[in-house]
C-alpha cells in the first residue's frame, strides 16, 4: 500500500469548555491520489494526575502553538508516515523528553488525534471503523456524572467528586443515553426537594452542585437512579469518582473531608469506601484511594472486587508502566484512559491492550475541561471499551454522546453493548 504523507500541519489556540485556552490541530495528508483532513483538539483536567505527562510546556499554550508551527510541523510536512505508531514515536523523538514537557502532551495528542482522522478520511472511513476494523461494533455504557463536588464544583458541594449513574441495564446506547439524562433531570427535581438553598448550579462538567454532604448526594443519586430505573425498565446503579488525591494530605497521610469537617486515615477511608459500596450497591468506584496508594487499592479490590469495579484514573495516568505495577499488585478491575494523559494514540492503545489482557475493564474518559472534538467516542468503539465518561449535558459532552448515537445507528443491526464482565 502506498505511504501515508503529511502534505500540511496548522494549530490553532481555541476555547475551552472553561473558557479557558486550548490547542487545536489540522491535517492534510495524502495518499497516493487521495487527500484526507483531520481536526481534533485537545481537552484539560483540573482534577489532574501527578504522573500525567506535562499538558503545556512552561510559556503555556501559546508557547506550544508557536513550536508547532515553527518547527513541529515543518519537520512532519512532507514525511511518509507508515502509521500511527510512526508518527507517534516521531513526536516522541522530536519532544525529547519522557513526558511531553517541550512540546506539552496536549499538542502531541491534538497532533495524533488529527493524523489519524485524516488518514480514516483517505479510506473514506470513520475513525472507529479505521482503528478497529469490522470487529469494532460494541457500544460503551454510558457514565453519567449527574451531581459533583470536588475540584469540579464551589464551596459548598460536596467533598466527593462525582456521583454517576450508571445504567448497565441497557440493551443500546441511545436507551443508556437517554436513561442517564433522565436521571439528571430527575435529580434536580429532589435536589429542589431537599435543598431549599439550591439554585440550578452545576460545576464543570454539566453536573448539579448542591450544597449537600457526601452522603445525601449519593442519596439523591441511588433514590433518582432507582426511579429512572422503574420508568426504563432496566437496571441503572448509582456509581462514584471520589477523586481521591484532591482530598489526601501527605503531611497528615489523612484525607481531609473539609466541608464534612471529617479527617480519615487509610484504614478509615477504606471502611468508609466499603460501606458506601454495600449501602449503595455501587457500580463502579473510582479513585478511592489517593494516587500512589497501590496496596490500599489492591486491598480494596480484594474485599469489593467482584461486586464493584475498582478504577484507576489519577493512579494510572493512562500509562503502561504504571497499569502493570497495578496489575502485579491486584490494584484494580477497571482503568481510565485519557488520551491526553500519556500524549499519543498509539501509547493509549498500548494501555489499553494491556488493560484487555489482563481483564481490566477500560474506561474511555473525556476531561472536566472539554471541546466539541468526538474524537474519545470513536476510539471507544474502535478500541472496545466497554465503558465510556462523557458527561451528561452540556454542548461540549453532546458531542460525545451525540456521536455514540450516530456510530450506533450506523453500525445498524451489527450493532451490541459492550461485555462489562
Ligand atoms: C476525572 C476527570 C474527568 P479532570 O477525574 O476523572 O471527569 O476530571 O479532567 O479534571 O481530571
Ligand atoms: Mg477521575
Amino acid at each position: 500500500m502506498q505511504k501515508l504523507v503529511i502534505k500540511k500541519i496548522s494549530a490553532r489556540k481555541i476555547l475551552d469548555s472553561r473558557g479557558n485556552p486550548t490547542i487545536e490541530v489540522e491535517v492534510v495528508v495524502r495518499r497516493g491520489r487521495a487527500t484526507g483532513t483531520g481536526r481534533a483538539a485537545a481537552p484539560s483536567g483540573v482534577s489532574r494526575g501527578k504522573h500525567e505527562v506535562v499538558a503545556f510546556p512552561s510559556g503555556g499554550p501559546d508557547a506550544s502553538i508557536e513550536l508547532v508551527r515553527k518547527t513541529i510541523a515543518s519537520k512532519l510536512v512532507g514525511r511518509p508516515v507508515g502509521g500511527q505508531e510512526e508518527l507517534d514515536s516521531i513526536l516522541h523523538e522530536l519532544d525529547g523528553t519522557s513526558n511531553f514537557s517541550k512540546l506539552g502532551g496536549n499538542a502531541a495528542v491534538a497532533i495524533s488525534m488529527a493524523v489519524a482522522k485524516a488518514a480514516a478520511s483517505t479510506h473514506g472511513m470513520p475513525l472507529y471503523r479505521y482503528l478497529g476494523d469490522r470487529r469494532a461494533v460494541q457500544l460503551p455504557y454510558p457514565l453519567g456524572n449527574v451531581l459533583g463536588g470536588g475540584a469540579h464544583a464551589g464551596r459548598y458541594a460536596p467533598d466527593i467528586q462525582e456521583f454517576i449513574s450508571a445504567p448497565v441495564g441497557a440493551s443500546s446506547f441511545l436507551d443508556a443515553a437517554f436513561a442517564n439524562s433522565q436521571v439528571h433531570k430527575k435529580v434536580r427535581d429532589l435536589l429542589e426537594q431537599k435543598d431549599k438553598t439550591f439554585t440550578g448550579g452545576k460545576g464543570d462538567e454539566g453536573a448539579w452542585a448542591p450544597n449537600l454532604n457526601n452522603e445525601d448526594s449519593l442519596e439523591v443519586v441511588a433514590q433518582a437512579c432507582d426511579d429512572a430505573s422503574s420508568e426504563f425498565g432496566f437496571e441503572i446503579r448509582p456509581a462514584l469518582d471520589v477523586a481521591a488525591s484532591r482530598l489526601y494530605d501527605e503531611k497528615k497521610d489523612a484525607y481531609i473531608y473539609e466541608r464534612s469537617g471529617k479527617t480519615l486515615d487509610r484504614g478509615e477511608q477504606l471502611d468508609f469506601i466499603i460501606e458506601l459500596i454495600d449501602t449503595y450497591k455501587l457500580f463502579y468506584v473510582e479513585d478511592p484511594l489517593h494516587e500512589e496508594d497501590f496496596d490500599g487499592f489492591a486491598e480494596l479490590t480484594s474485599k469489593v472486587g467482584k461486586k464493584c469495579l475498582i478504577c484507576g484514573d489519577d493512579l494510572f495516568t493512562t500509562n503502561v508502566a504504571r497499569l502493570q505495577k497495578g496489575i502485579k499488585a491486584g490494584a484494580a478491575n477497571a482503568v481510565i484512559i485519557k488520551p491526553n494523559q500519556i500524549g499519543t494514540l498509539s501509547d493509549t492503545l498500548a494501555a489499553i491492550k494491556v488493560a484487555k489482557k489482563h481483564d481490566y475493564i477500560p474506561v474511555m474518559s473525556h476531561r472536566s475541561g472539554e471541546t466539541h472534538d468526538e474524537t474519545i467516542a470513536n476510539l471507544a468503539v474502535g478500541w472496545g471499551c466497554p465503558l465510556v465518561k462523557t458527561g451528561v449535558v452540556g454542548s461540549e459532552r453532546m458531542a460525545k454522546l451525540n456521536e455514540l448515537i450516530r456510530i450506533e445507528q450506523e453500525l445498524g443491526e451489527k450493532a451490541r453493548m459492550g461485555r462489562l464482565r
